[in-house]
């Protein structure tokens, strides 16, 4: 049995005072919206993965497609002892980036949830023996401490999940991920990128309404946490394309005029008729925009790949 630690640095009590202040916050402003890290309940990662499964939702096989085809050649680029996994979830696309790392010592996937991390994390223990994992508990985009473990060290962060921050938030967080390198250490990242309307709008806006669902489940976590009486049928899905930014918005859109209570902050909030709560911000990609973003960082970009039909990309960038 290989050894396997987790280790929380998030204290138990961050994500209450971090929603309270960020449902405050998004609730009482104009326009309305919410951080899309909210989703990510039990429900939501339930129903986020069975989105991964849909037809119109492309992302994941496409960047399984390329993790599956360049797997070797990312492996021998970065020679990494040591794999960080920003917001790891269930590690399942990780598999062909660890069997093709040949002189792996250690795994650390970090992501919010203990019940992902753990499940995974002691999977990859047992099926790879004399792998170090050593899990985090932690929120990527705060700053982070790495345990100390071999070098070259990969950091991977996959999924497209860079899209979820706003720009200003993602140059935050490529220079604290900057930090954390030294010289020969990599950035694997994942981008989904520029395509036509028509197939992102789908993509957010599925015929089985799985995604209506995931967007909805943000209510129902503010219900259960903060006591709020959300009646998540009183809202409509929106998934748009915002051509300037160049990002899909998802919104929950207020069917008729009506009142919302949220006890535990002594807040009452006011919705009219039509109004619409942005709830995530999904931003699609070039590769000079990526190429720019990861300069600015002070990253050296060194490798793109992306899946047959050029939906998705992969890059790799060196400290
Ligand atoms: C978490 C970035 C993979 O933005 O595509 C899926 C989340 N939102 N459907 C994305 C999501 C709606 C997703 N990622």
């Amino acid at each position: 049995m290989s050894p396997f630690h987790l280790t929380r640095t998030l204290p138990e009590d961050t994500t209450d005072a971090a929603l309270r202040a960020d449902v405050r916050e998004g609730l009482t402003g104009s326009p309305k919206t919410l951080p899309p890290k909210w989703f990510y309940d039990a429900r939501g990662s339930e129903l986020f993965e069975e989105i991964t499964a849909l037809p119109e939702y492309y992302p994941t096989r496409a960047e399984r497609e390329i993790l599956r085809a360049r797997a070797g050649e990312i492996a021998a680029a970065s020679g990494a002892r040591t794999l960080v996994e920003l917001g790891s979830g269930s590690s399942e696309k990780t598999r062909h980036l660890i069997d093709a790392l040949t002189g792996l010592h250690t795994y650390v996937p970090v992501d919010v949830s203990e019940s992902a991390l753990t499940l995974a994390g002691r999977a990859l223990a047992a099926e790879r023996p004399g792998l170090d994992v050593h899990a985090l508990i932690a929120d990527f985009t705060a700053r982070l401490t790495l345990p100390d473990t071999p070098g070259p060290r990969l950091v991977a962060f996959l999924g497209g999940t860079i899209g979820n921050l706003l720009p200003a938030e993602r140059a935050a967080f490529l220079a604290s991920v900057r930090a954390l390198l030294d010289p020969g250490d990599a950035l694997l990242l994942g981008t989904d990128l520029v395509k036509d309307e028509r197939v992102l709008v789908r993509a957010y806006d599925d015929a089985a309404g799985v995604t209506a669902a995931f967007n909805k489940n943000v209510l129902t976590v503010i219900n259960r946490e903060l006591g709020a009486d959300f009646d998540p049928g009183a809202f409509d899905h929106v998934a748009l394309w915002d051509a300037g930014h160049e990002w899909i918005e998802m919104r929950l859109r207020s069917r008729t005029a009506q009142t919302v209570k949220i006890p535990s902050l002594g807040l009452v909030v006011d919705f009219a008729a039509g109004e619409e709560l942005r709830t995530e911000v999904s931003a699609k990609f070039r590769q000079d925009g990526v190429r720019e973003e990861l300069s600015a960082a002070g990253l050296e970009p060194a490798r793109w790949w992306t899946d047959g039909e050029a939906r998705f990309a992969l890059s790799l960038s060196v400290a």
